[in-house]
């Protein structure tokens, strides 16, 4: 680890605000087959206060939530012989508390589930030392020698987001763009707690690709350029020899990442994140000092595209760029070193690096030539790897080749159509790489198809239930998951935050 850089890290610590959030409101969940995830809540009441052994209730608390629950226990009788045992179920969706944890069937360890019991001795106000992440709270009295009563439920919510520097939008902005800006900001803010979190439910990790869409939106939002200064800090901290930077790392208990975790898009990304810091702050000193490990990562990635034009992977987890199933990687991998070339380029010119600004054009011109020339078959209209790898006709090879600058003009925004309307093209399922297809667009000028694609891909997340912004979404598939099971599924997931960048940089 470099000292220096995780120092760096440390003193760009950001401050936490906090606010409480209170409920006494519950409500039923109800199967509803009109419903995305098959509930609805209804029949919103005031709780009751005095509970008996075996009763449930579920509060909602009105709003996403991400910090420490509290609730006081009393009870009328004199004494209690024996204590009160209370189980708690976390949901940031209705659909997870209608779901029994047992069904879990899913790949990643259980425990990410959010529950808790709580066995209470004497009448206390009862605070949770973890951190929950929710708007439904589950509450089952499993056991008590009495009737108790159970109140004040309360969370300490917690973010690095401060809302006095969220501008509104301006009066006039068309409505369903103010209200998915709205449910974006509040997605960025839910996951900015010491670093930019992927998913305050799960994993609470700080991950390269989330990061630059996190900070990419924050500039338009929050404005915290300390907490992307210490992300893109950390990240630098667990730079090694001879490889990309990895792919995720952990705050606590102290900052460390797991071997093998390089990914060659992730890492690119960093190098664009930097770039965009710097376009955004202008705060040169940060740039100078992290320059070193992204021209690094740019050179080992430059060496690692061949001289017919094609990149390799080193050993490991390669690549990511989206969890279609079955996604084939290279091309639009290839796409995005190409596209953090082009960036990393533009930086090493800003900061006097006149060598690497003139080896990466070059190399960018190269490679953009020879990767058309390779993958672009022209009588589909679309890059296509038919000569490595599974064939594979995908609207990320297309989406990302674009931004690598690899097909231009009207050819490019042809390759983009017809992927997105083939049936039989490959399409993304996150939020995440569908912003990547809305900013090949934005770059092809396509602004009204960028617009509406906003609209009509965020706007039916929110249509079918999403007060934060979901991980993996494909409207017609309540069962699309990562992780095999849905109820894994992070339902306030940071990379989905970026439709606000758009917003307020191109349609306001
Ligand atoms: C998941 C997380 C995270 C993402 C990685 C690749 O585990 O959702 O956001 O960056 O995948």
């Amino acid at each position: 680890m470099n000292k220096y850089y995780l120092e760096k890290a440390d003193i760009n610590n950001p401050k936490l605000y906090e606010t409480e959030v209170v409920s006494d409101t519950v409500i039923d969940i109800l199967p509803d087959e009109t419903a995305f995830f098959g509930v609805k809540t209804a029949n919103a009441r005031k709780n009751a206060e005095v509970f008996a052994p075996g009763d449930t209730f579920i509060l909602d608390f009105g709003q996403h939530c991400v910090g420490y629950l509290s609730f006081r226990m009393r009870h009328d009788d004199r004494y209690l012989d024996a204590p009160v045992k209370v189980k708690l179920r976390f949901g940031e969706t209705a659909y997870e508390i209608s779901r029994d944890f047992a069904s879990y069937h899913g790949g990643l360890c259980a425990s990410w589930l959010q529950e808790d019991t709580v066995s209470i001795d004497f009448p206390e106000i009862v605070s949770l030392p973890r951190r929950y992440c929710f708007r439904y709270l589950e509450v089952t009295v499993i056991s008590s020698p009495r009737p108790v009563r159970l109140t004040d439920f309360a969370v300490r919510c917690v973010t690095s987001a401060d809302y006095n520097n969220l501008e509104p939008l301006p009066t006039g902005t068309d409505p369903d763009l103010v209200k998915i800006d709205a449910v974006a900001a509040k997605t960025l803010a839910d996951c900015m707690q010491t670093a930019y979190e992927d998913g305050p439910k799960r994993d609470r990790r700080l991950w390269t690709g989330d990061l630059r869409l996190q900070a990419l939106t924050d500039y338009y939002l929050f404005k915290n350029d300390r907490l992307a200064r210490r992300c893109l800090y950390l990240f630098a901290a667990c730079e090694e020899d001879g490889k990309y930077l990895p792919g995720c790392l952990y705050q606590k208990p102290a900052v460390f990442f797991d071997d093998g975790m390089g990914i060659t898009d992730y890492a690119m990304l960093w190098c664009a994140a930097l770039c965009d810091y710097f376009t955004y702050t202008a705060d040169e000193v940060t740039a100078r000092d992290l320059y070193p490990v992204a021209q690094r990562q740019m050179d080992l990635a430059c060496s690692l595209i061949d001289g017919e034009g094609v990149l390799h992977f080193l050993d490991g987890w390669f690549s990511f760029i989206d969890w279609a199933p079955a996604i084939e990687k290279r091309i639009p991998c290839e796409g995005v070193v190409l596209y953090a070339m082009e960036k990393m380029a533009s930086l090493a010119k800003a900061l006097g690096d006149e060598a690497h600004a003139q080896a990466w054009s070059d190399k960018l011109d190269d490679t953009r030539k020879k990767a058309y020339d390779r993958f672009f078959d022209k009588s589909r209209c679309a890059f296509y790897n038919a000569d490595i790898d599974t064939p594979q006709y995908s609207v990320q090879s297309q989406a990302w080749m674009i931004l690598g600058g690899a097909i231009t003009g009207e050819e490019a925004i042809a390759a983009l159509r017809t992927c997105l309307s083939s049936p039989d093209a490959l399409k993304p399922v996150t939020p995440y790489m569908h912003h990547y297809v809305v900013e090949a667009m934005v770059k092809l000028g396509m602004m009204e198809e960028a617009k509406d694609y906003i609209k009509s891909y965020w706007g039916s997340m929110i249509a079918n239930g999403a007060d934060t912004f979901w991980e993996a979404y494909d409207p017609k598939n309540p069962e699309l998951s990562p992780y095999s099971d849905p109820i894994m599924n992070s339902f306030c997931h940071a990379w989905s935050c970026s439709p606000s960048y758009f917003i307020r940089k191109y349609f306001i």
